[in-house]
């Protein structure tokens, strides 16, 4: 009874892991079953998802499960945030689910803006930040191209749930990933029926309204006879991947600030309520839905997606390992080009490196040379943005900000902690890389009995593992480079 194995399921943009979390005796071991690519796939100018690859790729990781003769508690499913599935009357997909880094939704949110709702009347409903690929303006931009799958559906299903239905036959609306659409009241809970109107939905083409912690189903006799397992249950985690990874950060108490370091950087602190006022509508901050009634209010920060394409660009003469590649970026002169990483023209261009180039040009800096500038870039320009996110985040919060946790895969690399340190002069604690994976195995353990609370979840994730600390150094240079940051922002507004 006290040693168990979960089945946590972590999906991201670029890549998905299936992964066993052991609890027993206060600690939690991981051990990653399966790693896979999670591709963007264009055709005819549209982004999709493959929503059946990833089903099988879960199929193989609990196959996988099986043959290792390992029994499992439970699943529990999240992946990143917005993106959905139709589901036809008949019960079958309509369709492969449109990606996030679809550009379509851009004159959508300004069509949406100018002709349905005002930005301060969505902010002041649901309380997150103004993003043009929110399912809101997703589903927007298909009801104006008269889209024939969402004409067709009898039920829209975020992703986590549609992956979570197509195990166990059983659909509901986890409230966490509901809450990143941009249709949801976290004062009521509930997704708002007027809202929805504007879209020309109603509330029934939703799954029922369920909290992580709640079983969706069990695991369906066509999944059994594939994989070899018996009747697993499958619970509602915080089906958001940013709501499992803060549910995981090893924090002590309440003060602190959390870095959640992957494709995304989601920088923010934990609150009881959601702040929704004139400054957090100004500044853009998002109110999404955590467990156990928490709020992340956050901002997201476009973080190592910018490396991620460069990556993917280079070609075979540069060196692949990050060891290589960051050792080489630092042996080059800092604050040489500093870009905002949340600048449009990063969101999905058609070739990264071009686009930071591009970038420096206009606002007249020097134009980084190979792919160790770049990276250079990169990280630098991150902790200056982190910076300017971290400031306006000390205004908000009701206590003093001790500790920044950095969390997520992004949390080993240790020059871009020191750097984040530097920058925000705050300290800096680095672990867990899989707090996504985590949250995801204690949302489990809780729904079946084993750990109380939140604060439970972390410490035995805090008991599990070694956090490094770092302390910052150099303020006057950050100081004076944040200045030329903040510069450069303003060059690049005015030349719009
Ligand atoms: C991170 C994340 C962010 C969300 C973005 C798009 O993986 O879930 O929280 O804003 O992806 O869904």
């Amino acid at each position: 009874e006290n040693n168990k194995n979960f089945f946590a399921v972590d999906l991201g943009a670029t890549s998905g892991r299936t992964i066993i979390g052991n609890i027993k005796d206060g600690k939690v071991i991981l051990e990653e079953v399966t790693r896979f690519p999670n591709n963007l796939i264009q055709t005819h100018g549209q982004f999709y998802w493959d929503i059946y690859a990833l089903y099988n790729e879960i199929i193989r990781g609990l196959k996988e499960v099986a043959k290792r003769g390992l029994e499992i508690t439970s699943i529990g499913i999240d992946t990143w945030g917005v993106d959905f599935v139709f589901i036809g009357e008949d019960g079958q997909i309509l369709r492969n689910p449109r990606a996030y880094r679809d550009p379509h939704t851009f004159s959508a949110m300004e069509d949406y803006l100018k002709n349905v709702k005002s930005k301060k009347e969505l902010y002041d409903v649901t309380g997150i930040q103004l993003m043009n690929f929110n399912s809101i303006f997703q589903l927007y931009a298909m009801r104006r191209a008269e889209n024939s799958a969402l004409e067709n559906a009898a039920k829209i299903l975020f992703v986590p749930d549609a992956l979570s239905w197509m195990l166990t036959g059983n659909d509901v609306c986890e409230y966490t990933i509901a809450s990143t659409a941009e249709l949801l009241d976290p004062r009521t809970g509930q997704l708002d029926e007027e809202l929805l109107a504007t879209l020309g939905l109603s509330r029934s083409k939703f799954g029922k309204m369920v909290q992580p912690g709640t079983l969706i189903g069990t695991l369906t006799a066509e999944v059994q006879e594939m994989t070899g397992l018996g009747a697993v249950p499958v619970y509602a985690v915080a089906g958001h991947d940013t709501g499992s990874a803060v549910a995981a950060v090893p924090a002590k108490d309440e003060e602190f600030a959390y870095l959640s370091s992957g494709t995304w950087s989601l920088m923010g602190i934990e609150t009881k309520e959601c702040i929704i006022n004139d400054k957090s509508y100004e500044l853009n901050f998002t109110n999404e839905g955590g467990i156990e009634g928490t709020t992340r209010f956050l901002k997201n920060i476009c973080g190592m997606w910018l490396l991620e394409r460069c990556r993917k660009e280079w070609s075979d003469s540069v060196p692949s390992d990050y060891p290589t590649l960051f050792g080489n970026a630092m042996k080059v002169q800092g604050f040489q080009s500093i870009i905002n990483p949340d600048d449009k023209m990063f969101a999905n261009p058609a070739n990264m490196e071009e686009a930071i180039k591009e970038y420096c040009r206009m606002t007249g800096q020097h134009v980084p040379e190979g792919y160790a500038e770049v990276i250079r870039c990169i990280f630098d320009s991150l902790a200056l943005r982190y910076r300017q996110v971290f400031t306006w985040l000390k205004e908000f919060a009701s206590f003093d900000i001790t500790t920044l946790h950095i969390i997520g895969g992004g949390s080993k690399n240790d020059y871009l902690n020191q750097f984040t340190a530097n920058a925000t002069g705050v300290n800096v604690l680095a672990g867990p890389q899989e707090g996504t994976a985590l949250g995801n195995i204690m949302v489990q353990a809780k729904a079946v009995g084993m750990v109380k609370d939140i604060w439970e979840m972390r410490k035995i994730i805090a008991n599990s593992l070694e956090l490094i600390e770092y302390h910052p150094k150099d303020e006057e240079l950050w100081d004076e480079n944040y200045n030329k940051f903040l510069g450069i922002c303003n060059k690049m507004e005015e030349k719009r």
